[in-house]
């Protein structure tokens, strides 16, 4: 039997790409701020000199998909996290932004082979995101290390 997982030792070798939505900055600062602190404690350089991390910011979660496509492509990153906070109540076409960038990344991610970790917060308000984004816990800590996690994974496997 061949048991297949991702490790957390080795995530100072990873490439990262983070690719952010300025929409509701207000969050999305702070899901990066987690981010980057969960990769630098497992080891990954997150200095602006750093050859292992890149940083994209979109304007909103609609546009995530692309941005990630063209990062993925590039061959250069063993994972992708994506990062956009939608609010139902400020939102009337909150469905449709969600759809589409879940839709997008999801697609782009298996076509590209690359793993895209979905970091989209969605809730109902503003109250809601910011306590996923630090004012309770900060999920931008749990998307890296599912980031580690998946891009060890599907190093083992490729
Ligand atoms: N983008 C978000 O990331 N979150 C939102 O809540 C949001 N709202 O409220 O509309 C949002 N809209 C912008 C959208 O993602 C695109 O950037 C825009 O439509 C241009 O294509």
């Amino acid at each position: 039997m061949v048991v297949i997982e991702g490790r957390f030792q080795n995530a100072s070798s990873l490439k990262v790409a983070i690719v952010v939505a300025r929409f509701n900055d207000l969050v999305t600062n702070k899901l990066l701020s987690g981010c980057l602190d969960c990769l630098n404690r497992h080891g990954i350089d997150i200095a602006e000199t750093s050859d292992q991390l890149d940083i994209a910011w979109v304007p909103g979660s609609f546009e995530l998909p692309l941005v990630s496509q063209s990062l993925a492509k590039t061959g250069r990153y063993d994972v992708l996290i994506t990062l956009g906070a939608v609010i139902r109540g400020d939102t009337p076409h909150f469905d449709v932004v969600i759809n589409e960038s879940s839709k997008g990344i999801a697609s782009v991610s298996r076509e590209t082979g690359v793993p895209i970790i979905f970091g989209l917060l969605t809730t109902d308000t503003m109250q809601q995101a910011l306590e996923r984004a630090g004012v309770k816990s900060n999920l931008g800590w749990n998307y890296a290390l599912q980031a580690i996690e998946m891009g060890s994974l599907m190093n083992s496997l490729n």
